[in-house]
């Protein structure tokens, strides 16, 4: 389903098993070398979204090797077989050859009922390669806007357990959000009983 130009959504692409593997190498992040967290933005303000990061740590709005605003150790290394998940991811997706798309960084969000993420763009990447995001968890809903203004006009799409999207081309910096999860809604054959977990790969464009 291709809800913009480079934006496409994959219903149901992983498996139970990815999943269940999904969920066990986050929980394994979220325990160290830095942990996951509740970023603290600039201005003070706590994200309600708790995050660990893998490759490279994100702080707002940068990335470093060392996680200064956490515990200053290094984040986990980006392992192979996620590479080669985001490859496969792209290849459904655009229904073309991906062997080119080498992500180097993973940011894992995990949200409870209340957790929301505000209407933004990720333009802390030196590169235009696409995002892939893969959920497991809860259904949320996900706010795709527009390039322009964090307003409207925006498309509210439900993003369940499973779900693959892509964003690239000219959706790669379209303001995006998440406005409301739905608590009870996910599978606990995944391994994970509450919640949701989102996780996007990424080309840093560093090195
Ligand atoms: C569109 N995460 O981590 S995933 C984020 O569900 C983020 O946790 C949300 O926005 C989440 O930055 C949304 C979908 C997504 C991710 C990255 C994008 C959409 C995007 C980058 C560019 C455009
Ligand atoms: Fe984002």
């Amino acid at each position: 389903w291709e809800i913009a130009p480079g934006a496409v959504h994959v219903p149901g692409w992983l498996t139970l098993d990815e999943q269940r593997h999904l969920v066990q190498a986050c929980r394994e992040w979220a325990r160290g070398p830095v942990p996951i967290r509740h970023t603290v933005l600039p201005g003070g303000g706590v994200m309600s979204v708790q995050t660990v990061c893998v490759g490279w740590h994100w702080q707002p709005y940068r990335y470093t090797r060392l996680a200064h605003d956490v515990n200053g150790r290094k984040v986990a290394d980006f392992p192979d077989w996620l590479g080669d998940l985001g490859r496969r991811a792209l290849e459904s997706a655009y229904d073309h050859p991906a062997d080119s798309y080498e992500p180097d960084t993973a940011l894992i969000n995990f949200y409870d009922g209340q957790a929301r993420m505000g209407m933004h763009q990720d333009k802390d990447e030196k590169s235009d390669a696409p995002v892939v995001s893969l959920s497991v968890g809860d259904t949320c809903v996900f706010r795709f806007g527009n390039t322009q203004t964090r307003g409207k006009p925006y498309t509210d799409v439900e993003l369940a357990s499973g779900d693959l999207f892509v964003f690239g081309g000219p959706s790669r910096l379209a303001y995006h959000g998440v406005p409301k999860v739905y608590p009870g809604t996910g599978d606990p054959a995944t391994g994970l009983t509450s919640g949701r977990l989102n996780l996007t790969m990424r080309v840093t464009g560093l090195r």
